[in-house]
């Protein structure tokens, strides 16, 4: 592994030559007895890079996430799923906000991070440069992406960074309320009038591509997984966590007498999922700015921060906006 043969960075390991063995092997050893790492503990110059890393792209993906939903809040059909929508993707902006929090106690601000992510420096999830083009669109998010969401943040919650693990445990409980809504929305289209569920059909053909690629490219041509394992900081590999979802949802798709776009996809008898390779080089191309959806999300973020500008400046200084009363 470490990017032999793979089409993204490869992780350069030659910076731990650097760290003072000593203090390297015991940290390894106190990861090893499964002990938390804590924000002023010693560790590794590339600790900190990669779970800073790691953390603001998964804080960027709720932020960002909540966009291809949000814009169905106000066309959701009936007022209960209006409701119901708009908590969940506040709830994902909240994500965010916990998670920045926890990437900061590694020595990033936040305002880098905004910033890095409004300049298209760091990257977000891959599956929020697609369109949501029908309401459809917005119930398999809120079922399958969350339903992915919580089988890499499971395992990421007993992971060794004591903030991120405190952040996801909070997250995966609110995850598992979206995950019931999506579901009860897909059931709804699934067993409804023959428009709705070819609406839904529709939605499952689009969106099961970029869900495939959710969990990051197959570990052969992962590049941080082996550093992140031996660290870690993924409790579960790229590979691992996909077939745990095909495993879990696959069959509730097909309970449903949905279909999925993909001839191949089976069990096979030792109990893997074979699949058809998802198409890697699409894949770096969309989380590299060229997604169909990169720049649109991207404008409504940088947007967001310009709007809110003064808000920020108020509270940081409160007393330049504070009124005397009239004598
Ligand atoms: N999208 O070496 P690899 C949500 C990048 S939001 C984009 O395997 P790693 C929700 C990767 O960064 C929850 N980029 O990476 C919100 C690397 O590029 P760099 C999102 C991806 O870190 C609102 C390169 O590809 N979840 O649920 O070992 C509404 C090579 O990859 C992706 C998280 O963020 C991707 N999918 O493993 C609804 C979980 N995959 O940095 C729902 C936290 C890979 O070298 N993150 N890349 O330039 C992780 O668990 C890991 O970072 C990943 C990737 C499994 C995603």
């Amino acid at each position: 592994m470490y990017g032999g043969g793979s089409i993204f960075e490869p992780v350069k390991l030659d910076e731990l030559a650097h760290e003072d063995p000593v203090k390297l092997a015991e940290f390894e050893a106190r990861i090893q007895r499964g002990e938390k790492i804590e924000p002023d503990d010693w560790m590794p110059a590339l600790y900190r890079k990669q779970v800073i890393r790691m953390i603001e792209q998964h804080a960027h993906s709720e932020i960002i996430g909540a966009l291809p939903e949000g814009t169905w809040i106000t066309r959701a059909p009936g007022f209960r799923r209006k409701m119901a929508l708009l908590a969940k993707v506040q709830d994902e902006v909240g994500h965010a906000q916990l998670l920045y929090s926890a990437a900061e106690t590694l020595g990033k601000t936040r305002e880098q991070m905004t910033l890095d992510l409004i300049s298209g420096k760091s990257k977000y999830s891959n599956v929020f440069n697609y369109p949501t083009f029908t309401w459809a669109d917005s119930t398999v998010i809120s079922w399958l992406i969350d339903a992915g969401a919580i089988v890499n943040q499971m395992a990421n919650a007993r992971g060794s960074y004591g903030p991120y693990c405190r952040a996801l445990e909070r997250i995966c409980a609110e995850e598992s309320f979206h995950l019931k809504y999506g579901h009860d929305a897909v059931v709804y289209l699934a067993t409804g009038s023959s428009k709705q569920r070819q609406m839904i059909q529709e939605a499952l053909n689009r969106w099961w591509p970029p869900i495939m690629t959710f969990f990051g490219p197959a570990d052969k041509i992962s590049a941080h997984t082996e550093i992140l394992m031996r660290w870690k900081v993924k409790m579960a590999t790229n590979d691992e966590c996909r077939q745990q979802f095909l495993d879990m949802y696959v069959p509730k798709v097909w309970e449903l007498t949905l279909t999925l776009p993909d001839p191949l996809l089976r069990k096979n008898e030792a109990g893997t999922w074979e699949y058809t390779e998802p198409d890697w080089e699409e894949f770096k191309q969309v989380i590299n700015g060229k997604g169909t959806c990169n720049k649109e999300r991207l404008a409504v973020r940088r947007m967001a921060e310009e709007k809110g500008a003064w808000v920020r400046e108020a509270l940081l200084k409160p007393e330049a906006t504070y009124v005397k009363p009239l004598a």
